[in-house]
């Protein structure tokens, strides 16, 4: 299938702009989707995670154009050369290293994969971070990087449940029902800390779509969850470990209002994190923000445990 892309006229209307940008050339079977500045250049991309065809990425020629460069750049095939059920995706600076790597969840038996993303080009590290066996038996969908425990390390939250509400009786291994995933990132390896977390962790639901936030802005990211067959379900974040967090509220003024494509920079004395168009935690001594008209802001001695509202300075 075709992905589409339509061009917001400004106007309340929209114009369908995918053949015009190259997208339309290069058809999958989307189920997912991540948009971030994978090479660095300020012009955000698009990641698309397929259903058992090579991954796709495109790269902003910052022309109003894509290109289609997963194969160049390492993101179509596993480390095996295999494509997958892409399904879930997310995009999220895992390794505090100033690039986005991708996660992209699938079916039982392929792992959930992580593309770890060094100066625009990516390595499929799944089994050397220890993804590999914790997520071996499992089939995801809605993924996010959240952190969830606000130690300044991005952890990953998976709802599950295998396609096949009969798959125990051909693989009796495998669950048409599964409990939600959390691993937590330690200096980016991953650690399976559902059992945990609260008792949803270990209830078989049939989870599909997860959405994140944080509903009570006390600081820690809350999730919603959607489930076939079932009720929805809310779950608070306890929090209130003494972490401290800070939540941007960016409105843009020469760039789109609300600042879709800005990267936050923040620096502590721990390092770096950096967040695109999103809420952020840990301490926090000074910041940076690079909003889409190309103006970079920078912050100084920002209080933590708040919600700052910034404003895109004019040039
Ligand atoms: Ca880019
Ligand atoms: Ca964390
Ligand atoms: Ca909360």
């Amino acid at each position: 299938m075709t992905h589409l892309v339509f061009h917001n006229n400004g106007d309340g209307t929209f114009t369908d702009v995918s053949k015009k940008c190259g997208i339309a050339g290069s058809p999958g079977k989307g189920l997912g989707i991540a948009i971030n500045d994978f090479d660095g250049d300020g012009w955000p991309d698009i990641f698309v995670a397929n259903d058992s065809v090579p991954e796709q990425l495109f790269r902003n020629n910052r022309n109003g154009t894509f290109s289609e460069i997963a194969l160049l750049s390492g993101l179509a095939y596993d480390q095996n050369g295999h494509a997958f059920a892409g399904m879930g995706v997310d995009a999220g600076d895992y390794k505090n290293s100033g690039w986005p790597s991708v996660f992209v969840n699938a079916l039982a038996n392929q792992k959930y994969k992580l593309f770890q993303n060094s100066k625009g080009t990516f390595d499929d590290v799944t089994d050397s971070i220890g993804l590999g066996a914790s997520t071996m038996s499992h089939s995801g969908w809605g993924t996010k990087w959240i952190d969830y425990d606000n130690d300044g390390w991005l952890d990953l939250f998976v709802a599950q449940g295998h396609v096949m509400d009969n798959i125990e009786l051909t693989e009796p291994t495998l669950h048409h029902l599964e409990p939600p995933l959390l691993l937590k990132n330690e200096q980016g390896r991953f650690f399976n800390v559902s059992g945990g977390s609260g008792s949803i962790f270990t209830t078989p639901i049939s989870a599909r779509g997860a959405a994140f936030g944080d509903l009570d802005n006390d600081g820690f990211m809350d999730i919603a969850i959607n489930c076939n067959d079932g009720h929805a379900i809310i779950l608070r974040n306890r929090g209130n470990n003494g972490n401290h967090w800070i939540t941007f509220n960016l409105i843009g003024a020469s760039s789109n209002r609300d600042a879709i494509g800005a990267k936050i920079r923040l620096l502590t004395g721990a390092g770096q994190q950096t967040r695109f168009v999103s809420t952020a935690g840990s301490y926090i001594s000074a910041s940076e923000i690079t909003w889409p008209s190309g103006i970079v802001q920078r912050l100084e001695s920002v209080s933590v445990d708040q919600i700052l509202t910034v404003k895109e300075p004019s040039r």
